[in-house]
């Protein structure tokens, strides 16, 4: 696989689901579905948190889903587990600050998408040096989605992080909604990240268009 462009990743970016069986009371594979025909444009497998599947139960829920993404031409990124990422032959991987070094992680995966989350300039531009794809900002609103999340941030932080000149393609993250989109997009943001706001809606195929609207409405203007 050739290293992704610059300009794909971010129109990839700009619905990104993040999902694990722990995040819906539904089968993941079912609300993975809905959300794909909504419009979902990149997934991120996160199998983690509290009643999170571990070993080969996790690997085969993996296989499942990326077996839907294949069907709809959606990249699949694991998260924080190379050696899951590289068995399966994801297409990329997802690390947090507290997680294995992103140098580390380029050097294993090659040419895969590398996704590193960010909270603060001198992080962002040591992911840029570590050779990121994409940045993960956040989290930009409060959420119930992370455990461990940091305090809220606001859209500013994106503003920051453009005038500090990291061009990188960033998807903001933490409770963003089809009422927020266009805000994150508005401050820098390529794109919007989200749990809750499709694995927890009644619809996840209603919801994700909503969110592919708003980020499409706000792009163009
Ligand atoms: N990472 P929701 S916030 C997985 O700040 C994750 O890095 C965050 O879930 C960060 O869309 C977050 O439900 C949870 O708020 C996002």
């Amino acid at each position: 696989m050739a290293r992704i462009a610059s300009g794909e990743m971010k129109e990839r970016l700009a619905v990104y689901f993040i999902m694990g069986s722990q995040n819906s009371e539904r089968p993941a594979a079912d609300v993975l579905k809905e959300a794909l025909d909504g419009g979902v444009t990149l997934f991120q497998f996160r199998e983690k948190g509290p009643g999170a599947l571990k070993g080969a139960d996790k690997e085969e829920l993996a296989r499942q889903l990326q077996h839907l993404c294949r069907a709809y031409g959606v990249p699949f990124i694991v998260n924080d587990d190379v050696e899951l990422a590289l068995a399966i032959d994801a297409d990329g991987v997802h690390v947090g600050q507290d997680d294995e070094d992103a140098r580390r992680v380029r050097e294993k995966i090659g040419d895969k998408i590398l996704g590193v989350s960010a909270h603060n300039v001198e992080e962002a531009m040591a992911a840029v040096e570590a050779g990121a794809n994409y940045l993960g900002v956040g989290p930009i609103y409060p959420t119930s989605s992370k455990e461990d999340a940091k305090e809220a941030q606001g859209p500013d932080v994106l503003r920051r992080l453009r005038e500090a000149g990291i061009t990188i393609p960033i998807v903001a993250i933490g409770g963003i909604t089809a009422a927020n989109a266009k805000t994150v997009v508005e401050a820098g943001a390529d794109g919007v990240s989200v749990i809750s706001a499709i694995a927890s809606a009644p619809s996840p195929k209603a919801a994700a268009a909503a969110l592919a609207e708003a980020v499409r409405a706000a792009r163009t203007r």
